[in-house]
């Protein structure tokens, strides 16, 4: 039997120790959103069985095709949290606009922005996906908009995801260190099971989709060229490569055993600055990254201080271990 302790137990006790209102109600919400991966992990796990796999026939508001999962997961995700007095708004990588909630609920004080079905692209073929979260505050007293938003990744007061893997597990953070949990499907319970995750400073394992290489930009170039000549090249060391295509198992596997994750600028298509959202992917990841010790960047600047100026903006990034984060950094200071 598992005598772990609980996300309810662990929740009834961060809000018993802050015994501060707004440390409860977030606390609160974030149970709602964990019980909304629970049932997103089953729509996935049941997809084949349920006729609702492949893809839905449509597009999201970024040109990419929707899978029946996408549409799914982001309805289960509205259901399960809309009624929580706490959320003044939502917002998704598949509504174009903002969610409102009725204008009896509206003074909520929190903003909950999320991907619901991340690298969806794999489901059909039974790889990794998850859930992307991110809450921010909403403004005291008036129906927030589109704009209230748009507010950088230092002001998230939560951040975290939902892996839906060989197990499901969440990890959050609320700015006091990371707490991964697992679901024992025996209970329902989610049971803390890796506390105070921490990314380790230095690593050997890079993880960047390399069908792309020929569009990067020179300072990546020459980060990948260095590891890949191993113990021939400068670094004196060989790097392992891995590519989930699937963000959310990229950075889990980053938090357990350190790695770079990169989806850089590049010059594919010029009309966009990167292929991952800032909103819904790349801050609530960077805020779980920098909690466990490790650093994130655009290349240029650090991704929690870009002032978003669009709910559903790309933007390039460069996440993981600490130093070799900061040396493609450096590279980029060096070559542009
Ligand atoms: P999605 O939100 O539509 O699933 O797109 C994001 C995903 C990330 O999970 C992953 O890192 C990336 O897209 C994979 O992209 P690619 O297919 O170009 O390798
Ligand atoms: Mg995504």
């Amino acid at each position: 039997m598992n005598t772990g302790i609980s996300l309810a137990q662990f929740i009834a006790e961060q809000s018993a120790k802050a015994a501060d209102q707004d440390v409860t109600d977030l606390h609160a919400l974030l149970g709602h959103v964990a019980t909304a991966c629970k049932v997103i992990g089953n729509a996935v796990a049941r997809g084949a069985l349920t006729g609702s796999s492949g893809s839905a026939g449509t597009d999201n508001v970024q040109g990419e095709v929707q899978k029946k999962l996408d549409i799914i997961s982001n309805e289960i995700l509205i259901q399960q949290t809309e009624w929580n007095e706490h959320i003044a708004a939502m917002a998704s990588e598949e509504m174009e606009d903002i969610y409102p909630m009725p204008t009896s609920r509206q003074h909520g004080k929190y903003l909950l922005v999320f991907d619901p079905l991340d690298g969806s692209s794999n489901v059909d073929v039974n790889v990794s996906v998850g859930t992307i979260f991110s809450i921010l505050q909403s403004p005291a007293g008036k129906q927030p908009s589109a704009a209230d938003f748009l507010q950088p990744g230092t002001a998230q007061v939560c951040a975290g995801y939902a892996v839906y893997g060989p197990s499901t597990m969440l990890v959050f953070t609320t700015g006091n260190g990371v707490h991964g949990f697992t679901l024992d499907r025996e209970t329902g319970e989610f049971i803390l099971t890796h506390a105070r995750m921490t990314i380790p400073a230095d690593t050997r394992e890079f993880a960047i989709n390399a069908s792309n290489s020929r569009f990067w930009e020179a300072p990546v170039k020459r980060y990948i060229e260095e590891c890949l000549a191993g113990t021939t090249g400068p670094r004196g060391q060989n790097f392992n490569m891995r590519w989930v295509a699937s963000m959310v198992a990229e950075v889990h596997r980053i938090l357990v055993r350190g790695g770079v994750f990169m989806y850089p600028k590049d010059t594919k298509d010029l009309a966009k600055a990167g292929k991952l959202r800032l909103m819904y992917e790349a801050n609530p990841m960077s805020f779980i990254v920098e909690q466990a010790g490790g650093a994130s960047s655009t290349g240029r600047a650090r991704i929690m201080d870009v002032q978003p100026d669009q709910l559903h903006q790309r933007i390039p990034v460069i996440l993981g271990s600490k130093n070799e984060v900061e040396r493609v950094v450096r590279y980029h200071q060096e070559t542009l």
